[in-house]
């Protein structure tokens, strides 16, 4: 059976998974639901009610950081390091992205400017932690794009949405090799073929129908 991916269209935790799939070329399957009226079977399946789920042969395997190193090991062409101390390096790493993926989950919904410049005040602390650590060449470990590069691909790529709505978002002077990293990312084959179809313009929907702070900007950016 082919594994299958269950998700919401602009999940970015979703398209972690979506992006390891593409990377490794693995035949797969992806069953959007709907946020707002999530299906019976979906809500027996996931534990914590939460997208992502890779159906594989009769089971069920949640959370996207434990999905990507499940494909890691099943699947050819490795995206962890073999080094063990590289290795658990890269583990902070992933469970640090999931903290900035939140982060600008909330930049998207925060309703007033307090609390967005707040929220966006938290995400360049969490930031300024990971732009020591990017190698940069070209990605996060160097050559070889990695599960790390696979965890901040989506949210670096939905951060990239919101600068062009409010530019200054990405700080150019404060996180310079997280913006070439991006850049790198968004650029990518995996990160490209995972995205989905008119992604920029479904994200400017979901950020109309969420009404927050940055609502207000998009008339005014194109
Ligand atoms: N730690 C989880 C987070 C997954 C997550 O928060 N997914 C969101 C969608 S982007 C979700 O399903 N939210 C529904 C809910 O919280 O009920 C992971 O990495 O897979």
């Amino acid at each position: 059976m082919k594994p299958r991916l269950i998700s919401y269209k602009l999940c970015p935790f979703s398209h972690r998974v979506a992006i390891v799939l593409q990377h490794k070329d693995v035949e797969h399957e992806i069953e959007y639901i709907d946020y707002d009226n999530p299906p019976a079977w979906f809500l027996e399946l996931s534990p914590s009610k939460k997208v992502p789920i890779l159906q594989v042969d009769g089971d069920a395997i949640s959370e996207s950081s434990v999905i990507n190193e499940y494909l890691d090991q099943v699947y050819p062409n490795k995206m962890h390091p073999d080094d063990p101390v590289a290795l658990a390096k890269n583990r902070i790493w992933i469970q640090h992205g999931g903290q900035c993926t939140v982060n600008v989950l909330h930049l998207a919904a925060k309703g007033t400017e307090t609390e967005f410049f707040g929220t966006l005040e938290e995400l360049r602390k969490n930031l300024d932690q990971v732009e020591p650590a990017i190698q940069g060449k070209p990605f996060f470990n160097g050559e070889v794009f990695s599960l790390v590069d696979a965890t901040y691909a989506p949210m670096l790529q939905r951060l990239g949405f919101l600068d062009e709505i409010l530019p200054g978002i990405l700080d150019e002077k404060r996180h310079p090799k997280t913006i070439a990293w991006k850049d790198v990312l968004v650029a990518h084959p995996a990160v490209q073929k995972s995205s989905i179809p008119k992604m920029r313009e479904l994200y400017r929907k979901l950020l109309w129908k969420k009404h927050g702070y940055l609502s207000g900007f998009l008339d005014k950016s194109n």
